[in-house]
């Protein structure tokens, strides 16, 4: 079958050869229906749109000749992606990606093939698009032109849950990481209460075990006095949970060994490491685990937190797009029991989300530091913490921010325990203003002078943003281009 597009450029139109059970066109493009879809333009794609499966993956354009060749050591992996997707990497032979994907023409247009339904995955060649559902039939949408736009058109397509605008947030994890404690956070909070922040979001560290959501001895008056005391600054709380995973250590892992995620053999499946620990998945499709989860959402809102940043999500879609089904019954459950509280889904299936999340983490962590070579280059792993890293993917995923509030992550304001260059710290803040979600770990009796005036300023005033093009956008007086990181 041929499909005809105008082709923007030329002014004429451009002819795109499919194969596919059906095609309607429909409007910015076309629907297509089936298990597979294949699509030839009549270009050599210059670039492949790979677009990971979870927050942490990495969504680039990408070289369609090379594909991706991960050295980590495989019982040592991060989860950082659908597995099927990194066995392909394994392979070495080509790029896969999570749901969507684009080629690149020579003159610069693109042509989108994503998925709108759940588990899919598109293969990416110079001369081909091939996208195919895990399991079952489902729907496509094809669109060709300018990026913006047909990434704007293919968003329309997809289900969305946007309310007001998004929190002021100050997260513990990169100032802290797990060394909090009761003491440690009241400091911290009364630091944070002079400032025009909306949420105080304890992350991991409260916890005695993954799976044993109960505070541990560095938390002597318990997760609800916390609590009070960040409401009586006025502030919303927030809590760090990963309701779907637990460690080999874990006390659940051994009470409810039925609960775990097993293989067709019986063997747990492995959902990645992390803590220096190799982690486990809860099945998601066992409704005592949904009840589990139910009654920890529950328990959280009892004790005066309505800001939850449910992470490591990804365990409850394992073995990849096979689970997504699963994971979006499992997290429509969740999303009933919060009710009104502010859900920031994090290290989750991105497409699966939409519609259920109100914050979504869209890119891997940010640190204090621009890049860890060791791991980026040499180990050929873009999913590991840091600046450019999380800019990357972010940036490639920004064309969702009229699905849901997307979360770059947070920014630094300090110079003390930081590697960061200022033009580097200004390239992460100025993501806050592009999307809104304004967040932050530092401390303010770590920043100086200047630095608390440029805090104080980011969270109490937006500035006026201008795209520019693709990846360069005018911030207040600032042009920013990130396109040096691509
Ligand atoms: C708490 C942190 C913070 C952070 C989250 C998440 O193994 N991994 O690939 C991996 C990636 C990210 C990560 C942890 C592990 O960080 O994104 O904001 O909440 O958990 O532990």
């Amino acid at each position: 079958m041929r499909l005809e597009f105008s082709d923007p450029l030329q002014g004429s139109r451009l002819e795109v050869a499919i194969l596919a059970p059906s095609a309607e066109p429909v409007s910015g493009g076309y629907l297509l229906k089936g298990r597979e879809v294949r699509v030839f333009p009549p270009f050599r794609g210059s670039q492949f749109f790979r677009h990971g499966w979870q927050s942490w993956s990495l969504a680039s354009w990408v070289d369609p000749r090379e594909p991706p060749r991960p050295l980590f050591p495989k019982e040592r992996r991060p989860q950082a992606d659908d597995p099927f997707l990194l066995e392909a990497a394994d392979w070495g032979k080509a790029w896969w990606g999570s749901g969507l994907g684009a080629l690149r023409s020579p003159r610069g247009q693109v042509l989108l093939l994503g998925a709108l339904d759940l588990g899919a995955r598109v293969l990416g060649r110079e001369e081909a698009l091939l996208g195919r559902y895990a399991l079952g039939e489902g729907r496509w949408f094809l669109a060709y032109g300018p990026e913006e736009e047909v990434f704007a058109a293919y968003a329309r397509y997809l289900p969305h849950r946007l309310s007001g605008r998004p929190p002021r947030v100050w997260c513990s994890w990169y100032s802290f990481y797990t060394k909090i404690s009761e003491a440690l956070l009241l400091q911290a909070l009364d630091e944070v209460a002079a400032f025009p922040f909306e949420v105080f979001q304890v992350d991991d560290g409260w916890q005695k075990a993954l799976g044993d959501w109960e505070p541990n001895d560095r938390f002597p008056r318990g997760m609800a006095f916390l609590a009070d005391r960040i409401r009586e600054k006025g502030l919303r709380a927030g809590l760090w949970l990963a309701p779907f995973l637990v460690t080999q250590d874990s006390p659940l892992r051994h009470s409810r060994p039925e609960w775990l995620l097993r293989d067709g053999e019986g063997r747990p499946v492995p959902a990645g490491f992390n803590w220096g620990k190799p982690l486990y998945a809860l099945d998601s499709g066992n409704e005592e685990v949904l009840d589990y989860v139910a009654s920890l959402v529950r328990k959280a809102r009892e004790w005066g937190y309505d800001y939850l940043k449910l992470d490591f999500l990804y365990a409850a879609a394992l073995p990849g797009a096979e689970g997504e089904g699963r994971y979006r019954r499992a997290m429509e459950r969740v999303r009933e029991e919060a009710g009104e509280a502010y859900l920031l889904f994090c290290g989750a299936p991105i497409l699966a989300s939409l519609g259920l999340a109100d914050g979504l983490r869209v890119g891997p962590d940010v640190a204090p530091y621009w890049d860890n070579e060791d791991r980026s280059f040499w180990l050929q792993d873009p999913t590991g913490p840091g600046l450019r890293n999380a800019l990357r993917t972010t940036l490639h995923r920004l064309w969702l921010w009229e699905n849901v509030q997307v979360d770059p992550d947070v920014a630094f304001f300090r110079s003390r325990f930081s590697l960061l260059f200022p033009e580097e710290m200004r390239l992460q803040e100025a993501m806050g203003e592009i999307t809104g979600f304004k967040a932050t770990s530092d401390p303010p009796s770590w920043l100086s002078p200047e630095e608390r005036e440029r805090l104080w300023a980011f969270l109490s005033r937006d500035k006026e943003v201008k795209p520019l093009g693709p990846y360069r956008y005018q911030v207040g007086e600032e042009v920013l281009d990130y396109a040096i990181l691509l």
